[in-house]
């Protein structure tokens, strides 16, 4: 295990970013003339050996424990693993880190395919986050993918997530059970839940004065999760307090909306944040 090295910072006239090699992994977006849109937690790690606490993780090619509840390390090994740089460019005021991650070995022993991911972050007005996965392998496989985006909120007692009304989701608080969404999500206790759309969100933040619009393509599903309180403090590397400023919401295509891909076939899902006036 190792000490991971600073990120890449990018700038631009559109604003700032930070991305890691190590599980191509976004931790900082701040367009012009706003605030941090991620949140990071003040005492996350940032070794080779674990998932960095805040930011943008890649979960890939398993999401949590995987369908079957059996799979380690939670959310895959995409997010534990230093990705190549392939390049970085600069072009209409937004600059763009591309990685890519092949199998190996290693990755053979947990996921035996044959496979190449390659992850896109488009810093500038707005943020673009692509995964797109290749299979390289002579048979079909399939998997499941996360892009776990923790935002950076005023207080996550006084947002609402606005889009996800009507909307059926599966409440891992509640025994995974299936319920049906009312009205605008608010947060007010644990809440960790995989909605059953892709349809995109806008998360109203009455204390940062400002609406993140979170839209998505190509996810059949979007996880919402704030850990509370004793969660947060159960987990070392999550700040005590941090459940207070951060929400995730997360692009994914889980369980049966898991991916699958014909040899040579790729999907490609994209994630976009952008902030705007208090709606
Ligand atoms: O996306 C929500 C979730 O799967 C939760 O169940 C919660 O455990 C969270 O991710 C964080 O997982 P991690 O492995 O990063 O601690």
């Amino acid at each position: 295990m190792s000490v991971l090295r600073e990120p890449l910072r990018l700038s631009t006239a559109s604003g700032t970013g930070a991305i890691f090699d190590h599980g191509s992994h976004v931790v900082s977006w701040r367009p012009a003339g706003q605030s941090e849109v991620l949140w990071m937690s003040g005492t996350s790690t940032f070794d080779s050996g674990t998932a960095i606490r805040g930011g943008i993780p890649i979960c890939f090619p398993w999401f949590g424990s995987g369908r079957d509840s059996t799979l380690i390390p939670a959310h895959g090994f995409a997010r534990l693993t230093s990705w190549t740089l392939v390049d970085v460019v600069e072009r209409d005021g937004a600059v763009t880190a591309t990685h890519s991650l092949l199998d190996t070995r290693l990755t053979q022993n947990a996921f035996p395919h044959r496979f190449m991911a390659v992850h896109t972050a488009r810093f500038g007005e707005h943020l673009d986050v692509h995964l797109s996965v290749e299979n390289l392998g002579d048979s079909e496989f399939s998997y499941e993918a996360a892009l776990h985006t923790y935002l950076r909120v005023g207080d996550s007692r006084q947002i609402s997530v606005h889009g996800l009304d009507g909307v059926d989701y599966i409440d891992k608080v509640d025994g995974a059970s299936l319920k049906t969404q009312e009205g605008d999500l608010t947060v007010a206790a644990e809440t960790d839940r995989i909605y059953r759309t892709g349809s995109g969100v806008d998360v109203i933040d009455p204390v940062l004065g400002r609406t993140v619009h979170v839209r998505m393509s190509h996810s059949a599903d979007t996880v919402v999760w704030n850990p509370w309180i004793t969660r947060a403090t159960a987990l070392a590397d999550f700040d005590d307090d941090g459940w207070q400023s951060m929400v995730c919401i997360e692009g994914a295509n889980v369980l049966e909306n898991a991916i699958s891909l014909a040899p040579g076939e790729i999907h490609s899902m994209g994630y976009q944040l952008s902030v705007g006036a208090l709606a």
